[in-house]
């Protein structure tokens, strides 16, 4: 039998239902906080996985996200010229307040705010793609198009 959620992945799968995607957050025994140990969870390739991280917009004090393959470095001066402005990573304090979760568990959905998105075009060369749900045990499967769909972002060369 299947254990309940815990509150943070619920809020992942709920909005996952809300928006009539069929994926299913999983909660694993294993830590799934960096994308190897998720790889390593779920049995994929590294760059299936899906990073969720929060930049910060050093002029505007905007929140993005950025959703990378596992397999990249994000090049933050690429990203700041794609944005149009210069970023920088965002600290602990700001992804919790900007998303509602915490580091190692921050989802592509279901967000405290819309936050403007960029896509990695590197996750486009699997079929599938693993992402966090809200927490560092959480993840669920989903497509690339799931992904660009949920998240409404700009597909762009990041690294
Ligand atoms: N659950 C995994 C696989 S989906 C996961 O969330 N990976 S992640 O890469 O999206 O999230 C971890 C990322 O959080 C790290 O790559 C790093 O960029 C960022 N991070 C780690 N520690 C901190 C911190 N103290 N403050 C802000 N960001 C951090």
């Amino acid at each position: 039998m299947n254990k309940p959620l815990s509150a943070s992945a619920g809020k992942v799968q709920e909005a996952l239902s809300a928006g009539g995607y069929p994926c299913r957050v999983l909660e694993m025994e294993k830590s799934t906080r960096s994308a190897a140990e998720a790889a390593q969870a779920v049995g994929c390739h590294i760059g299936q996985i899906v990073k969720s991280l929060v930049f910060k917009g050093k002029k505007t004090k905007k929140a993005y996200l950025v959703v990378a393959s596992g397999a990249n470095r994000v090049n933050v001066k690429k990203l700041s010229e794609t944005a149009e402005e210069p970023m920088q990573m965002a600290d602990a304090d700001f992804v919790r307040k900007t998303t509602g979760f915490a580091v190692g568990g921050v989802p592509p959905l279901g967000h405290e705010t819309p936050l403007e998105t960029f896509i990695d075009a590197d996750l486009f060369k699997h079929e599938t793609l693993w992402a966090a749900a809200g927490t560092p045990n959480a993840l669920f499967r989903l497509t690339p198009a799931d992904l660009k769909a949920m998240t409404g972002g700009r597909v762009v060369a990041l690294s």
